[in-house]
């Protein structure tokens, strides 16, 4: 009989071949490097540096599906290991530093990138360096980086400032830059779209993400396509990006100096994906669209409300373009939608709660031990 003590450590460095556990019955998901590898452009058995990433749930929502008279699915990247979408293209991106020798990395970010460099750098034993936008980054965030090790830089301007500066540091330095500049990064980010069309069956009609730097509609854009010339994928779907009105540089078509939004993830001016995110709109149909803090907020709110899943602003701007794209008497009646949600909403407990329309009575209450206080404050009396 197996016991728990001969069932040995769950995956580690002595794990078996695939990267899976040594021992025991159950099977789990391997990281995005292992389960698709021999999709992903990187070097031949380079070893995986992996927190288990991907694997996300796909979700179907009754509410925007009954709002548009289709099929919606949200792409839940919150459920990642640092909890957004970075981690995918981190595993790859880190696996090839490190497998060509860098000692640290370095990345600009407005959160999420920091976040999930520090953990993979952590788990890697290589130094983090980080560089965001002095007091841009949420503060969950902030702590993510802290907590894994990072040396954390606040430099005094916007993320196109960091970023610029990041790239400076890696070429003077003997530092690895994991921007979405990096194209490893994008070859893990798009598994993305190899784990929606493995889920539903085929691609959707259309995919719709919020756009900042731009690495994340590229990287899809690279995914849908491989599906499709791989044959697993009927179509690409058409992708609609959307940015937040004060930091919307595709929509406008030129960089935005002083970009400036609530939802600081996407506070982004000059992307460096640029080409790319336009050869991904005219590849597919798709188009950008803007829409306002206010909308990116009540969004985020409803989707919260109506279907169990909180998201960080940023991550709700898909979802306010669709309902924005709705009222302007847009048709998505019998289509399928996938809608990538791109990170937690814990990460801004902040704005969220700040941000939060009063509904009814305050939702917080302070009561005696006393039960019939207990049913008035819960709304259960008469
Ligand atoms: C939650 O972390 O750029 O268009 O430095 O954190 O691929 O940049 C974050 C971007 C969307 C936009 N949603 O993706 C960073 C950073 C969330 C994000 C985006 C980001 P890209």
């Amino acid at each position: 009989m197996t016991t728990l003590s001969s069932a040995g450590p769950p995956a580690g460095p002595s794990a078996g071949p695939a990267g899976g556990p040594a021992s025991g019955t159950r099977h789990q998901w391997l990281g995005v490097i292992e389960e698709y590898r021999d999709l992903l452009d990187l070097p031949t058995d380079i070893a995986a540096i992996t927190l288990r990433e991907g694997g996300t749930p796909l979700v179907h929502s009754e509410w925007l599906s009954g709002l548009t008279r289709g099929e919606v699915w949200l792409k839940v990247e919150g459920d990642n290991p640092t909890c957004s979408f970075k981690d995918r293209g981190m595993t790859t991106a880190i696996s090839v530093a490190v497998h060509s020798g860098a000692r640290a990395v370095v990345c600009a970010s407005t959160g999420n990138t920091s976040a999930s460099m520090s953990a993979y750098a952590a788990k890697a034993g290589v130094t983090p360096i980080v560089l965001v936008p002095e007091g841009k980054i949420a503060a969950g965030k902030m702590a993510q980086a802290i907590m894994h090790g990072a040396r954390v830089i606040m430099v005094r301007g916007n993320f196109d400032d960091c970023l610029t500066l990041a790239r400076e540091l890696s070429e003077r330095y003997p530092v690895a830059l994991v921007n979405s500049v990096n194209p490893d990064r994008l070859q893990g980010q798009k598994t993305a779209a190899f784990e929606i069309v493995d889920l539903l069956g085929d691609a959707p009609d259309v995919h719709l993400l919020p756009v900042g730097n731009a690495g994340n509609i590229a990287a899809y854009w690279l995914g849908w396509q491989e599906y499709a010339a791989l044959g697993r994928a009927s179509q690409v779907p058409v992708i609609r990006g959307f940015q937040a009105e004060g930091a919307a540089p595709l929509v406008l078509g030129h960089p935005v100096a002083e970009p400036e939004t609530v939802a600081t993830a996407i506070r982004i001016g000059n992307p460096a994906s640029w080409a790319l995110a336009v050869a991904a709109r005219d590849g597919s149909g798709g188009r950008f669209a803007a829409v306002s803090d206010a909308q990116i907020l009540a969004a985020q709110s409803e989707l919260a409300r109506r279907d169990g899943v909180f998201v960080e602003p940023a991550s709700a701007t898909g979802v306010a373009g669709l309902l924005a794209e709705l009222t302007a008497g847009e048709s998505y009646a019998a289509q399928r939608v996938v809608i990538t949600v791109t990170g937690h909403g814990l990460k801004d407990t902040a704005t969220a709660l700040s941000s939060r329309e009063p509904v009814g009575a305050d939702p917080t209450q302070v009561i005696d031990r006393d039960v019939e206080q207990a049913a008035v404050a819960a709304g259960l009396h008469g």
